[in-house]
Protein backbone atom coordinates (compact mmCIF):
# COMPACT_ATOMS: atom_id res chain seq x y z
CA UNK A 1 0.00 0.00 0.00
CA UNK A 2 2.80 2.57 -0.44
CA UNK A 3 2.90 3.09 -3.86
CA UNK A 4 -0.19 6.14 -5.01
CA UNK A 5 -2.74 4.15 -6.85
CA UNK A 6 -4.59 5.87 -9.57
CA UNK A 7 -8.11 4.82 -10.05
CA UNK A 8 -10.20 7.36 -11.75
CA UNK A 9 -13.84 7.29 -11.64
CA UNK A 10 -13.81 6.38 -7.93
CA UNK A 11 -15.95 7.86 -5.44
CA UNK A 12 -14.44 10.42 -3.06
CA UNK A 13 -15.73 12.19 -0.61
CA UNK A 14 -14.80 15.68 -0.43
CA UNK A 15 -13.22 17.50 2.97
CA UNK A 16 -14.58 20.43 2.27
CA UNK A 17 -18.20 19.97 1.14
CA UNK A 18 -18.37 16.22 2.41
CA UNK A 19 -19.91 14.98 -0.41
CA UNK A 20 -19.24 12.30 -2.41
CA UNK A 21 -18.49 12.91 -6.02
CA UNK A 22 -17.38 10.64 -8.47
CA UNK A 23 -13.03 11.82 -9.13
CA UNK A 24 -13.26 13.24 -12.61
CA UNK A 25 -11.40 10.86 -14.99
CA UNK A 26 -11.15 13.68 -18.38
CA UNK A 27 -7.65 13.90 -17.57
CA UNK A 28 -8.44 17.47 -17.55
CA UNK A 29 -6.58 19.10 -14.72
CA UNK A 30 -7.07 23.47 -13.69
CA UNK A 31 -3.36 24.73 -13.37
CA UNK A 32 -3.40 28.18 -11.66
CA UNK A 33 -2.24 30.95 -13.43
CA UNK A 34 -0.06 33.08 -10.83
CA UNK A 35 -0.42 36.03 -13.46
CA UNK A 36 -3.97 35.63 -14.45
CA UNK A 37 -5.09 34.83 -10.55
CA UNK A 38 -7.14 32.35 -12.21
CA UNK A 39 -8.10 28.46 -12.71
CA UNK A 40 -6.96 27.90 -16.06
CA UNK A 41 -7.60 24.02 -17.76
CA UNK A 42 -5.56 21.89 -19.46
CA UNK A 43 -5.55 19.07 -21.10
CA UNK A 44 -2.89 16.99 -19.18
CA UNK A 45 -4.12 13.60 -21.58
CA UNK A 46 -2.38 15.44 -24.36
CA UNK A 47 0.77 15.79 -23.01
CA UNK A 48 3.87 13.74 -22.34
CA UNK A 49 3.81 11.44 -19.28
CA UNK A 50 6.41 13.34 -17.48
CA UNK A 51 5.23 16.53 -18.40
CA UNK A 52 1.20 14.93 -17.16
CA UNK A 53 2.38 13.58 -13.93
CA UNK A 54 3.78 17.40 -13.05
CA UNK A 55 0.68 19.12 -14.38
CA UNK A 56 -1.22 17.01 -11.90
CA UNK A 57 0.69 17.06 -9.02
CA UNK A 58 0.71 21.10 -9.12
CA UNK A 59 -3.05 21.17 -10.28
CA UNK A 60 -6.33 21.18 -9.26
CA UNK A 61 -10.44 20.21 -9.67
CA UNK A 62 -13.41 21.93 -9.07
CA UNK A 63 -15.39 20.12 -6.53
CA UNK A 64 -18.92 19.61 -8.43
CA UNK A 65 -20.21 19.84 -4.81
CA UNK A 66 -23.47 17.79 -5.83
CA UNK A 67 -25.66 19.25 -3.05
CA UNK A 68 -24.53 22.84 -3.74
CA UNK A 69 -24.44 24.28 -0.70
CA UNK A 70 -20.57 24.96 -0.65
CA UNK A 71 -18.99 28.36 -2.45
CA UNK A 72 -16.46 26.67 -5.25
CA UNK A 73 -13.69 24.96 -4.02
CA UNK A 74 -10.92 23.49 -5.44
CA UNK A 75 -8.89 20.27 -4.28
CA UNK A 76 -5.86 18.46 -5.17
CA UNK A 77 -5.31 16.94 -8.55
CA UNK A 78 -3.75 14.39 -7.07
CA UNK A 79 -6.10 14.10 -3.75
CA UNK A 80 -7.45 11.01 -5.33
CA UNK A 81 -4.48 8.78 -6.02
CA UNK A 82 -4.12 7.79 -2.26
CA UNK A 83 -6.42 5.78 -0.13
CA UNK A 84 -8.19 6.61 2.65
CA UNK A 85 -7.36 10.34 3.30
CA UNK A 86 -7.24 11.68 6.49
CA UNK A 87 -9.56 14.82 7.92
CA UNK A 88 -8.10 16.05 10.93
CA UNK A 89 -9.97 18.60 12.99
CA UNK A 90 -9.16 21.39 15.99
CA UNK A 91 -11.76 21.17 18.19
CA UNK A 92 -11.88 24.14 20.91
CA UNK A 93 -13.38 27.53 22.47
CA UNK A 94 -12.42 30.63 21.24
CA UNK A 95 -8.77 31.50 22.13
CA UNK A 96 -8.20 28.47 23.25
CA UNK A 97 -5.27 28.35 21.71
CA UNK A 98 -5.92 25.96 18.19
CA UNK A 99 -4.62 28.21 15.30
CA UNK A 100 -0.80 28.55 17.33
CA UNK A 101 -1.08 24.86 18.22
CA UNK A 102 -1.72 23.80 14.68
CA UNK A 103 0.94 26.41 12.80
CA UNK A 104 3.77 25.11 15.62
CA UNK A 105 2.46 21.51 14.81
CA UNK A 106 2.28 21.86 10.79
CA UNK A 107 5.75 24.01 11.19
CA UNK A 108 7.35 20.89 12.44
CA UNK A 109 6.28 18.40 10.81
CA UNK A 110 7.70 19.72 7.53
CA UNK A 111 11.28 20.66 9.52
CA UNK A 112 11.68 16.54 9.66
CA UNK A 113 9.97 16.57 13.20
CA UNK A 114 7.87 13.12 12.55
CA UNK A 115 11.61 11.54 10.90
CA UNK A 116 11.60 9.40 14.33
CA UNK A 117 8.49 7.62 13.64
CA UNK A 118 9.28 6.88 9.70
CA UNK A 119 7.00 9.22 8.47
CA UNK A 120 7.98 12.51 5.92
CA UNK A 121 5.68 14.95 5.39
CA UNK A 122 5.00 17.19 2.21
CA UNK A 123 2.76 19.81 0.84
CA UNK A 124 -0.42 18.40 -1.49
CA UNK A 125 -1.80 21.26 -1.84
CA UNK A 126 1.43 23.67 -3.12
CA UNK A 127 -1.04 27.03 -3.19
CA UNK A 128 -2.97 26.29 0.46
CA UNK A 129 0.53 25.45 1.92
CA UNK A 130 2.35 28.42 0.47
CA UNK A 131 -0.71 30.28 2.13
CA UNK A 132 -0.76 28.62 5.15
CA UNK A 133 3.00 29.52 5.26
CA UNK A 134 2.61 33.21 4.57
CA UNK A 135 -0.52 33.40 6.36
CA UNK A 136 0.84 31.64 9.70
CA UNK A 137 4.16 30.00 9.71
CA UNK A 138 6.51 32.76 8.74
CA UNK A 139 4.51 35.51 11.14
CA UNK A 140 5.01 32.95 13.72
CA UNK A 141 8.13 32.16 13.60
CA UNK A 142 9.16 36.36 13.78
CA UNK A 143 7.27 35.79 17.24
CA UNK A 144 4.29 37.58 15.91
CA UNK A 145 1.21 36.46 17.72
CA UNK A 146 -1.15 35.00 15.45
CA UNK A 147 -4.65 37.40 14.42
CA UNK A 148 -7.90 35.37 15.49
CA UNK A 149 -9.68 32.94 13.25
CA UNK A 150 -12.82 34.54 11.15
CA UNK A 151 -16.03 33.27 11.61
CA UNK A 152 -17.31 31.37 8.82
CA UNK A 153 -13.92 29.80 7.48
CA UNK A 154 -15.01 26.58 5.42
CA UNK A 155 -11.68 25.46 4.17
CA UNK A 156 -9.02 23.52 4.95
CA UNK A 157 -6.40 25.05 6.56
CA UNK A 158 -3.64 22.67 4.90
CA UNK A 159 -3.63 19.39 2.63
CA UNK A 160 -0.12 17.52 3.52
CA UNK A 161 0.78 14.37 1.83
CA UNK A 162 2.02 12.24 4.36
CA UNK A 163 4.46 9.12 3.61
CA UNK A 164 4.88 6.65 6.80
CA UNK A 165 5.19 2.82 6.93
CA UNK A 166 1.48 2.71 6.88
CA UNK A 167 1.13 3.77 3.31
CA UNK A 168 0.64 7.41 2.00
CA UNK A 169 -2.37 9.34 2.83
CA UNK A 170 -3.42 12.96 2.61
CA UNK A 171 -3.71 14.37 5.62
CA UNK A 172 -6.28 17.58 5.84
CA UNK A 173 -6.36 19.76 8.51
CA UNK A 174 -9.61 22.01 9.83
CA UNK A 175 -9.37 24.81 11.96
CA UNK A 176 -12.76 27.10 12.08
CA UNK A 177 -13.40 29.72 14.67
CA UNK A 178 -14.07 28.66 18.21
CA UNK A 179 -17.23 30.67 18.25
CA UNK A 180 -18.60 28.29 14.52
CA UNK A 181 -17.75 25.19 17.13
CA UNK A 182 -19.62 26.47 19.52
CA UNK A 183 -22.98 27.32 17.02
CA UNK A 184 -25.58 24.82 18.00
CA UNK A 185 -26.81 25.74 14.02
CA UNK A 186 -27.43 22.04 12.78
CA UNK A 187 -25.72 22.74 9.22
CA UNK A 188 -23.39 25.44 10.17
CA UNK A 189 -21.28 25.15 7.04
CA UNK A 190 -17.87 25.95 9.01
CA UNK A 191 -18.62 22.63 11.09
CA UNK A 192 -19.51 20.66 8.27
CA UNK A 193 -16.41 18.80 7.93
CA UNK A 194 -16.59 17.02 11.41
CA UNK A 195 -18.93 15.17 9.12
CA UNK A 196 -16.24 13.57 6.89
CA UNK A 197 -13.52 14.11 10.22
CA UNK A 198 -11.24 10.81 10.64
CA UNK A 199 -9.27 12.72 13.99
CA UNK A 200 -10.37 15.07 16.12
CA UNK A 201 -7.55 17.38 18.23
CA UNK A 202 -9.83 18.62 21.28
CA UNK A 203 -7.79 22.17 22.47
CA UNK A 204 -8.02 22.90 25.95
CA UNK A 205 -6.25 25.59 27.35
CA UNK A 206 -5.26 25.14 30.44
CA UNK A 207 -6.49 27.97 32.38
CA UNK A 208 -9.97 27.82 30.71
CA UNK A 209 -11.92 26.02 33.61
CA UNK A 210 -10.39 28.91 35.98
CA UNK A 211 -10.58 32.56 34.92
CA UNK A 212 -12.12 31.05 31.47
CA UNK A 213 -9.80 32.35 28.54
CA UNK A 214 -11.29 35.62 26.80
CA UNK A 215 -14.69 34.91 24.70
CA UNK A 216 -15.55 31.50 26.63
CA UNK A 217 -18.42 31.30 28.42
CA UNK A 218 -18.56 27.62 29.09
CA UNK A 219 -15.15 26.00 27.86
CA UNK A 220 -16.51 22.62 27.61
CA UNK A 221 -19.58 23.78 24.89
CA UNK A 222 -16.94 23.70 21.71
CA UNK A 223 -16.34 20.11 22.77
CA UNK A 224 -19.52 18.92 23.90
CA UNK A 225 -21.43 20.37 20.63
CA UNK A 226 -18.41 18.24 18.56
CA UNK A 227 -18.70 14.87 20.66
CA UNK A 228 -22.32 14.76 20.15
CA UNK A 229 -22.18 15.97 16.05
CA UNK A 230 -19.81 13.13 15.61
CA UNK A 231 -21.17 10.83 17.73
CA UNK A 232 -24.69 11.58 15.45
CA UNK A 233 -22.66 8.65 13.58
CA UNK A 234 -22.83 6.11 16.47
CA UNK A 235 -19.19 4.13 15.21
CA UNK A 236 -17.52 7.33 15.29
CA UNK A 237 -17.20 5.86 18.52
CA UNK A 238 -14.40 3.44 17.21
CA UNK A 239 -13.73 4.69 14.09
CA UNK A 240 -12.56 8.12 15.38
CA UNK A 241 -10.12 8.36 17.46
CA UNK A 242 -9.10 11.36 19.49
CA UNK A 243 -6.40 13.64 21.42
CA UNK A 244 -7.06 16.18 23.88
CA UNK A 245 -4.06 18.66 23.96
CA UNK A 246 -3.86 21.03 26.96
CA UNK A 247 -2.08 23.92 25.45
CA UNK A 248 -0.57 26.74 27.13
CA UNK A 249 1.13 24.64 29.45
CA UNK A 250 3.90 26.73 29.53
CA UNK A 251 2.05 28.76 31.82
CA UNK A 252 2.57 25.60 33.92
CA UNK A 253 6.11 24.68 33.13
CA UNK A 254 7.01 24.31 36.87
CA UNK A 255 4.39 22.16 38.03
CA UNK A 256 6.01 18.96 38.12
CA UNK A 257 4.30 16.41 35.69
CA UNK A 258 3.87 19.18 33.34
CA UNK A 259 7.71 20.31 32.55
CA UNK A 260 8.53 16.54 32.35
CA UNK A 261 6.11 16.16 29.58
CA UNK A 262 6.79 19.38 27.83
CA UNK A 263 10.80 18.62 27.68
CA UNK A 264 10.26 14.48 26.43
CA UNK A 265 12.60 14.11 23.77
CA UNK A 266 10.62 12.82 20.72
CA UNK A 267 12.59 9.34 20.18
CA UNK A 268 10.42 6.42 18.26
CA UNK A 269 7.06 5.49 19.11
CA UNK A 270 6.22 4.42 22.86
CA UNK A 271 2.52 3.32 23.49
CA UNK A 272 3.24 3.37 27.60
CA UNK A 273 5.17 7.11 27.34
CA UNK A 274 1.67 8.02 25.85
CA UNK A 275 -0.49 6.28 28.47
CA UNK A 276 1.86 7.57 30.99
CA UNK A 277 1.08 11.23 29.65
CA UNK A 278 -2.90 10.91 29.52
CA UNK A 279 -2.66 9.43 32.89
CA UNK A 280 -1.19 12.31 33.87
CA UNK A 281 -3.16 15.45 31.84
CA UNK A 282 -6.25 12.93 32.84
CA UNK A 283 -5.67 13.50 36.76
CA UNK A 284 -5.02 17.26 36.30
CA UNK A 285 -8.09 18.22 33.78
CA UNK A 286 -10.36 15.91 36.77
CA UNK A 287 -8.27 17.85 39.39
CA UNK A 288 -9.21 21.17 37.95
CA UNK A 289 -13.06 19.28 37.15
CA UNK A 290 -12.89 20.44 33.61
CA UNK A 291 -15.20 17.88 33.03
CA UNK A 292 -16.36 18.59 29.62
CA UNK A 293 -12.83 18.32 28.89
CA UNK A 294 -13.02 14.99 29.29
CA UNK A 295 -15.94 13.75 27.50
CA UNK A 296 -14.07 13.05 24.50
CA UNK A 297 -12.05 10.53 26.16
CA UNK A 298 -15.12 9.08 27.53
CA UNK A 299 -17.05 9.04 24.24
CA UNK A 300 -14.67 7.60 22.18
CA UNK A 301 -12.70 4.11 22.07
CA UNK A 302 -9.04 5.57 21.56
CA UNK A 303 -7.97 8.69 23.09
CA UNK A 304 -4.73 10.28 24.09
CA UNK A 305 -4.02 13.53 26.23
CA UNK A 306 -1.05 15.77 26.27
CA UNK A 307 0.27 19.02 27.65
CA UNK A 308 1.72 20.87 25.12
CA UNK A 309 2.78 24.47 24.26
CA UNK A 310 2.41 26.66 20.95
CA UNK A 311 4.78 29.26 21.79
CA UNK A 312 6.20 28.41 24.83
CA UNK A 313 5.08 31.76 26.65
CA UNK A 314 2.56 34.33 26.47
CA UNK A 315 2.41 37.13 24.14
CA UNK A 316 2.63 40.96 25.38
CA UNK A 317 1.60 43.52 23.13
CA UNK A 318 3.90 45.25 20.52
CA UNK A 319 5.67 48.46 21.86
CA UNK A 320 6.00 49.80 18.76
CA UNK A 321 3.13 52.21 17.18
CA UNK A 322 3.51 50.85 13.57
CA UNK A 323 2.14 47.77 15.42
CA UNK A 324 -0.06 48.86 17.15
CA UNK A 325 -2.98 45.93 18.84
CA UNK A 326 -0.29 43.58 17.86
CA UNK A 327 0.67 41.33 20.35
CA UNK A 328 4.13 39.54 20.10
CA UNK A 329 6.33 36.96 21.74
CA UNK A 330 9.01 39.14 21.92
CA UNK A 331 11.83 36.16 23.34
CA UNK A 332 10.50 34.30 20.29
CA UNK A 333 8.38 30.88 19.96
CA UNK A 334 9.31 27.37 21.70
CA UNK A 335 7.00 25.23 20.89
CA UNK A 336 6.87 22.48 22.96
CA UNK A 337 5.67 18.88 22.81
CA UNK A 338 3.63 19.67 19.81
CA UNK A 339 3.59 17.00 17.96
CA UNK A 340 2.69 14.60 20.59
CA UNK A 341 -1.06 14.65 19.37
CA UNK A 342 -0.56 14.39 16.02
CA UNK A 343 1.84 11.50 16.36
CA UNK A 344 -0.65 9.78 18.44
CA UNK A 345 -3.47 10.56 15.61
CA UNK A 346 -0.99 9.39 12.92
CA UNK A 347 -0.56 6.23 15.35
CA UNK A 348 -3.99 5.91 15.93
CA UNK A 349 -5.29 5.77 11.98
CA UNK A 350 -2.19 3.28 10.99
CA UNK A 351 -0.13 6.24 9.77
CA UNK A 352 2.45 4.81 11.89
CA UNK A 353 2.07 1.01 12.13
CA UNK A 354 3.32 -1.95 14.39
CA UNK A 355 2.28 -3.26 17.11
CA UNK A 356 3.52 -0.30 19.17
CA UNK A 357 0.90 1.86 17.27
CA UNK A 358 -1.95 -0.50 17.78
CA UNK A 359 -1.90 0.22 21.65
CA UNK A 360 -1.64 4.10 20.99
CA UNK A 361 -4.69 5.42 23.09
CA UNK A 362 -6.14 2.08 24.52
CA UNK A 363 -6.26 1.64 28.25
N1 LIG B 1 1.18 31.25 26.81
C1 LIG B 1 0.69 30.79 25.66
N2 LIG B 1 -0.22 31.51 24.96
C2 LIG B 1 -0.69 30.98 23.81
C3 LIG B 1 -0.27 29.72 23.30
N3 LIG B 1 -0.94 29.46 22.15
C4 LIG B 1 -1.74 30.52 21.94
N4 LIG B 1 -1.61 31.44 22.93
C5 LIG B 1 -2.35 32.71 23.04
O1 LIG B 1 -3.73 32.39 23.11
C6 LIG B 1 -4.50 33.28 22.32
C7 LIG B 1 -5.43 32.54 21.39
O2 LIG B 1 -4.70 31.75 20.49
P1 LIG B 1 -5.33 31.23 19.11
O3 LIG B 1 -4.39 30.20 18.57
O4 LIG B 1 -5.68 32.35 18.21
O5 LIG B 1 -6.67 30.54 19.64
P2 LIG B 1 -7.89 29.94 18.79
O6 LIG B 1 -8.98 30.96 18.83
O7 LIG B 1 -8.29 28.70 19.53
O8 LIG B 1 -7.42 29.65 17.40
C8 LIG B 1 -3.51 34.18 21.62
O9 LIG B 1 -3.55 35.42 22.28
C9 LIG B 1 -2.16 33.57 21.81
O10 LIG B 1 -1.18 34.53 22.02
C10 LIG B 1 0.72 28.99 24.07
O11 LIG B 1 1.14 27.89 23.73
N5 LIG B 1 1.14 29.58 25.23
MG1 LIG C 1 -8.11 30.26 15.60
ZN1 LIG D 1 -16.53 19.64 -2.14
Amino acid sequence: MTAPFQQPGRLVRCPVCADEIVWPDDGKVLVFDEGKRRYETLDAARLSEAKRAGARRGGYIRCPNPAGDMAVHYLPATYADYRDPLIVGLVGAPMAGKTHLLTAMIREAYRGGLAPYGVNTAALDFRRHDDFNEQFVRPFERGTALAGTDSGVTEAADILLVRGPGGHRPVTFFDVAGEDLESTEAMNRSTRYLLGANAVIFVHACEDDDAGSAGAVNPGWSFELAVERLLGVPENAVRVPVAVAVTKSDRMRYVPPVEQWLRAPADGLDAARFRDESRDVYAFLHRRGAVGSLRPFEAFHRCTLHFVSASGGDASPADSSKEQGEQRFVRGVRPANVLAPLVAILAMTGVIAGPEAGKVGLP
